[in-house]
């Protein structure tokens, strides 16, 4: 399958003619080709972006809306290539890529037009005047996305960039198109207005880079890694971009002493090994009390050991493979360095060849390592495969210090049967986001995003809609 660009309402080839390979990571197949765009793709997106802020803005907030509800239909009624697409791309299991991606892909539309619906008008009344305040597109905004979860996050900043009024231009990952090309579809086969969704496929450091540079585009969503985080707000900076950075995570899930260990072990696994260990929100350190300890962690081994290994295209595969050969080179890496570090491996540990057709795909089994420090290498850095370390506390003061001990603050959970105490714990975590007895339970409302190297600022809810508007506030004195 050849991909294009999606450029003012049409595919496009790349100007210059030249194609990248995407496979399969589970089967170690090319299933396409993309566009490995330059810098002048990147102009004619923008340019085409620019052209359509005109048509784009003067719609009203409720002809935006329902453009959104035609977006969220369409996709819905392809939920399930949606799902097969994401799944193929990226390796993950079937089941995960309908219940999570597809589903979520369809929401983000949805709930981002419900949300803008009841936008609260801001009036600020003082004793001898009145403040109101309006909200104005920021005008040409790029999104730059990863490979974990791509139409989910992508569509994640689009419905909330469209809706107030702005025209994008986006970049997938080079490693995951396939699903970004179907919403190019979608967006075709509803007539959506052109121009005013672009979607440029290539390299970071040559396209994104570019969007990142180009001085038409007034702000940039990216979601990715952290050291590309780093090189994206310092060519963003100094141009006073808006910027929103969603970058890694080493979050902590904290097992206190009360906490109901059988549910508390089906959450830490599921925390750790959910798309195997690729969500930036992944439990990749588990810490547990010493009093509950050895019981806890004989229940996780079990847990563990029980997930399926296997064909993504199979229902019952709870783990499909990681998202290439060369991820998965990397995250073995970290358990050589573990052992090295003298870890103990627990389960899994390494690579798995299955049947045909996957005898060739990036599969691991899920690992388990415990007795390893917490300030090693493997519990600090962000390893983003299935990999989780497991360490011991003897008090909460000290799983508080443990769990900030990172260079992250994305987000954690707190498994206890005592609410004020998890709340207590919770609140002293360096996170942006903490669940208590749950985990990547979520209400879109409410504000996502960390602290230290998990990035800046907030999306989700109003913090979208923040971000992707320019609040003019008009003081209107009493005669
Ligand atoms: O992210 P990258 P990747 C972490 C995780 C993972 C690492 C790399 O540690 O191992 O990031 O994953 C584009 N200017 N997370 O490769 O490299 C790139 O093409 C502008 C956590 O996905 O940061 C892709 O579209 N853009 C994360 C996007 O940035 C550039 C989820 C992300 O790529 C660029 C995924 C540049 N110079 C990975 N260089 C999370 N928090 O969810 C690359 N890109």
């Amino acid at each position: 399958m050849q991909i294009e660009n999606y450029i003012d309402g049409k595919f496009v080839p790349p100007l210059h003619g030249s194609y990248l390979k995407n496979s399969n990571p589970a089967e170690n197949t090319v299933i396409a080709t993309i566009p490995n765009s330059t810098v002048d793709d990147v102009e004619m997106a923008v340019t085409s972006a620019n052209n359509a802020r005109v048509v784009w803005s003067a719609y009203t907030l409720e002809e935006r809306i329902g453009w959104l509800r035609k977006i969220a239909t369409a996709l819905d009624s392809r939920k399930s290539e949606v799902a097969m697409l994401e799944s193929v791309d990226t390796g993950k299991p079937i089941k995960l890529a309908e219940r999570v991606d597809a589903s979520r892909s369809v929401r983000n539309f949805n709930f981002f037009a419900d949300h803008a619906e009841n936008l609260t008008q801001l009036r600020y009344e003082m004793s001898d005047a009145t403040n109101y305040v309006i909200r104005k597109p920021v005008g040409v905004v790029g999104l730059i996305t990863p490979w974990n979860l791509p139409l989910y996050l992508l569509t994640w900043k689009i419905a909330p960039a469209l809706v107030m009024g702005n025209t994008i231009v986006a970049k997938p990952s080079e490693l995951t198109p396939m699903t970004a090309n179907l919403l190019c579809e979608i967006l075709a086969s509803i007539n959506f207005p052109r121009g005013v969704i672009n979607i440029v496929h290539g390299l970071g450091n040559e396209v994104g880079q570019a969007i990142v540079e180009h001085p038409d585009v007034k702000a940039i969503s990216f979601t990715g890694g952290t050291a590309t985080g780093k090189i994206v707000a310092a060519t963003a900076a100094p141009l006073f971009k808006k910027l929103s950075l969603e970058l890694g995570g080493k979050n902590a899930t904290i097992i206190l002493d009360d906490a109901d260990l059988s549910a508390a072990a089906k959450g830490a696994a599921r925390a750790a090994f959910t798309n195997s260990g690729q969500v930036c929100l992944c439990g990749s350190r588990i810490l547990v009390a010493d009093k509950v300890y050895d019981e806890f962690v004989d229940l996780l081994v079990a847990e563990v050991k029980n997930m399926t290994v296997g064909n993504p295209k199979l229902a019952n595969t709870d783990i499909g493979s990681v998202i290439s050969q060369d991820h998965m080179e990397k995250v073995l890496s970290y358990i050589e360095l573990a052992i090295n570090e003298n870890g103990r491996l627990l389960t899994g540990g390494e690579p798995l060849s299955l049947p045909e057709p996957n005898s060739t795909g990036a599969f691991m089994s899920p690992t388990l390592i415990s007795e390893i420090a917490i300030d090693s290498r493997c519990a600090t850095e962000e390893i983003f495969g299935p990999v989780a370390t497991i360490h011991r506390f003897d008090s909460d003061k000290q799983a508080i210090e443990m769990a900030n001990q990172t260079e992250y603050g994305l987000a954690g959970s707190v498994w206890t049967t005592d609410i004020p105490r998890g709340k207590a714990l919770a609140e002293q975590i360096e996170s942006g986001i903490l669940w208590i007895n749950t985990w990547l339970h979520r209400d879109l409302r409410t504000p996502f995003g960390g602290v230290k190297n998990s990035g800046l600022g907030r999306e989700g809810g109003d913090w979208s809609l923040n971000f992707f508007s320019e609040l003019t506030n008009i003081c209107v004195k009493d005669d």
